[in-house]
Formats: C-alpha cells, structure tokens, sequence
C-alpha cells in the first residue's frame, strides 16, 4: 500500500501538495491528518467530494509499503506514522521547500522556494498533467498563502512562475481571497491588536527586535500572518510572538526576521521547532513564557556574549551510581545529597540516568530491593563541554528533563542542571 500524507495542522500549502500528490502518484491513498486549519477545513466542508482523504486511523499501518510526505520533512510533525519510522521495509519519498528532515528518504525532492506545491507544480506542468481549474485554484491558495501572495522574503522566481502557470489552468482569485481572507478574521485582529497596544522594541546585538507574550485559548488560526504583521507595522528587524495556551500547558512560538543574519529557522530548532531564514515556529508543552521570552533574547545575541562554556558552569566531580546499587540505596543517596537525580554508571561507562520520576514505576514495595537498572532510564542525553548554557537550556527543555550529563571522549566530566543555566541566564539578562 502507498501513502501520501502531509503535515499536522494541515494549512493550504500543505492541502494543494497532497491532492497533487495524489495526481502525481495515482496509486497512493492521500491521508490527511485530523487536524487541519480552520480555513482549510472550511474550504473542505465545501468541496468534500472533489477532494477524498482518508483519515490516518483508517489506515493499517501495517499494509504501508510507501509513504510520500509532502509539505513537511520530520517524523514528528506527522499524524499516526511516525509509529512506523523504525521500519527498515519502508520507502519514504519526502517533497519539501525546506531542506533537511529526518526523514531518511529513499527519493526527495526539496528546494528552497516559498511554497511547497510551487516544487508539484513545476513537476506537473514538466509531465504535461492535466489540472483542473479547481485544483489550479486550491493549487494558488497553498501557493499565497505560504508566500503572502509572492511577498515574503522567502518568495522565488519559481514560485511566481507557478503562480502564472496556475492562472492559466483557470485559478480562480475570487474564489480564492475569499477563503484566504479568513486567514485574518476577527480573533486574529484582536490579537494583533493586543500585541500593539502592549508592544516593545529592544536593540540586541545591534538588531531591533519585539518579543510579545499574548495568552490564547483554543485554536487560532494563522498566528504566524499575525506576527507578520506585526513585524512590519513595528517595523523591526525581527519579532517573536509566544503565544501561551494556559489550559494545553502549551506555548506556540511564532518568528519573522527581515534579515538573513537573523536566522529564524535555526532559532526555532534550538527550541524544538523549524522553519527557514526569514520565518519559523516552534510549539513547547510546559514551559514558562519569560524563559522562552530569555531564550529569544539569548538567540538574537549570538555566542558574542556567550563565551561562557557549559565546562565554566558545570558541577563536578560528578556523583555517580553503579548499575547494581539498590533503589533504596539510591534513594538514600537522593536524601543525603539533596539531588533529585543521578547518572549511573557501569564501570566507566555512563548506561543511565536514575531520577525520583522513576520510582513512580515501581509496583510493589519489595522493589526497592531492586537494581537501580531495573528502573533507570537508559534514554540518555549528554551535551558537550564546549556547547553554551544557552544550548544545554534548550536540550533540557526540548527533552523535559532537568539535567544533562556533560560527556567529553565519552567520559563523564560533570553534570548540568537546569537551574544552572536558568541561574546563569537570569544573571546575564537583567531585564
Ligand atoms: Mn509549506
């Protein structure tokens, strides 16, 4: 069975590439994940029978011999299959306008141009396939959306080249401002009207940028044109909104940068996310919006000022455990120490991490007699001597967890707590 499916929170770039996956690959099944934009979903409710998706959880994964994804280029950012991405028997083909992913893909297509379908439709127009006006139309609407109509920066002379072939295939512009103008509708205007009225600008590193924390409930639609907008009314070199979802415990962080140098897809990397140069987003679960607003400021200001290296902030030696030390021991050792966790160890190697979390997954009373390897977690994630606090910070935040075993040739030289860069951030950046 072939798949072709798409990114999570599907928007119309992400739609268009999916339904001319299905012209170009006639064979596979086009899975959209069950959460799409809201305009999009508008859009659908209206044309359900020309467009036929199925949802991920009709299909058995099992079966799944092929998986082309369009429009997105990680595991994470699918719905469903990123169960099957261990999987050696399976093929990916990737068509992405952003380079990288983790994909693995056995065939790819990915240029950096504005707009995902803008690469399908270089390809059909090539092949000579037909395309109806109504799929020209949804086609432009992918195509607008994701460059604001051929003007963000990240536009290329491919995508208005695609938006021309579109128009004479029969796109229909009314049709099309009329769903994408929902894009900005009214809560979105609120919030940008928010952000306005609260605005600040800062100069760091030179740049003059504004970070806003605003609190949402629910989904909302097309943050990032809000952002936009906001970017430009401001007229600052980049803006960041954090919007803070307090009944998800979630944080959408939203970039626009106008310069090159202020590159805001590695910024959104470092925080779990993605994007390109000029635009980028990432969503964090648990987190407070201040640090994130601190990891921002931290970002725009470079490894300039961050000559400090996780080996200056570090604590060591470091106290370790041997993997056949009892729990009680170990939580013995927890109480003396007054530490909340501890790497373990077997010989000199560094097999674990044992933190108070793991005693939740003990059953029976008994088990405290048991080796701290029984309940430890063997997920570990160490960092560099040499990395900055800065990036020691996102790690921790990426992984939920609160320390980061420093390893340099494979030894163990000194532990980091997430306390310890927060310390080392606050007390760099006086607000
Ligand atoms: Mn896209």
């Amino acid at each position: 069975m072939q798949i072709i499916t798409t990114h999570k929170s599907t928007d119309f770039d992400a739609f268009a590439s999916l339904i001319a996956g299905s012209i170009i690959y006639p064979d596979a099944v086009p899975v959209l994940p069950k959460t799409i934009n809201p305009n999009v979903k508008t859009f659908l409710a209206l044309h359900k029978d020309i467009f036929d998706t199925k949802e991920p959880r009709e299909i058995d994964l099992e079966k799944v011999k092929k998986l082309i994804v369009v429009d997105a280029n990680r595991w994470s950012r699918l719905e469903r299959f990123g169960k099957i991405k261990k999987r050696e028997d399976i093929e990916v083909f990737v068509w992405d306008h952003h380079l990288g992913g983790d994909m693995n893909p056995v065939w790819s297509c990915q240029e950096e141009v504005g707009a995902n379908i803008t690469l399908m439709v270089k390809y059909l127009s090539k092949i000579k396939m037909n395309i109806s006006p109504i799929q020209a139309t949804l086609f432009l609407m992918g195509l607008y959306e994701d460059t604001g109509s051929l003007t963000f920066p990240a536009t290329k002379p491919d995508d208005a080249y695609a938006a021309a072939y579109l128009l004479e295939k029969g796109a229909d512009l009314k049709v099309l401002t009329s769903f994408l103008s929902q894009a900005y509708g009214e809560r979105q205007k609120e919030i940008l009207f928010d952000m306005l009225r609260t605005s600040n600008r800062m100069k760091i590193n030179g740049y003059t940028i504004s970070i806003k924390t605003i609190e949402i409930s629910g989904h909302i639609g097309n943050l990032s044109l809000v952002v936009h907008m906001y970017r430009e009314i401001l007229n600052v070199d980049a803006a960041f909104g954090i919007f803070l979802d307090k009944e998800k415990d979630s944080c959408i962080v939203i970039g626009r940068s106008r310069i090159d140098d202020l590159n805001i897809g590695k910024i959104m990397r470092t925080l779990g996310g993605g994007g390109h140069t000029g635009a980028g987003s990432a969503l964090m679960k648990s987190v407070n919006p201040e640090i994130v607003s601190s990891l921002l400021k931290e970002f725009v200001q470079g490894n300039s000022s961050s000559s400090i290296q996780l080996s200056d902030l570090m604590s060591y030696p470091v106290f370790t455990v041997d993997v056949n030390t009892s729990m009680e021991d170990v939580a013995m050792i927890f109480r003396d120490k007054g530490v909340t966790g501890v790497p373990v160890t077997e010989g000199e190697k560094l097999v674990g991490i044992i933190s108070r979390r793991d005693f939740k997954k003990m059953r029976k009373e008994s088990q405290i007699k048991a080796p701290v390897k029984a309940y430890m977690s063997t997920r570990v994630i160490s960092i560099g001597p040499e990395k900055s606090p800065m990036e020691a910070a996102s790690l921790m935040i990426k992984h939920d967890i609160g320390r980061l075993p420093v390893v340099k040739n494979g030894e163990l030289i000194g532990i980091v707590t997430r306390t310890d860069s927060m310390r080392y951030l606050y007390d760099l950046l006086p607000d």
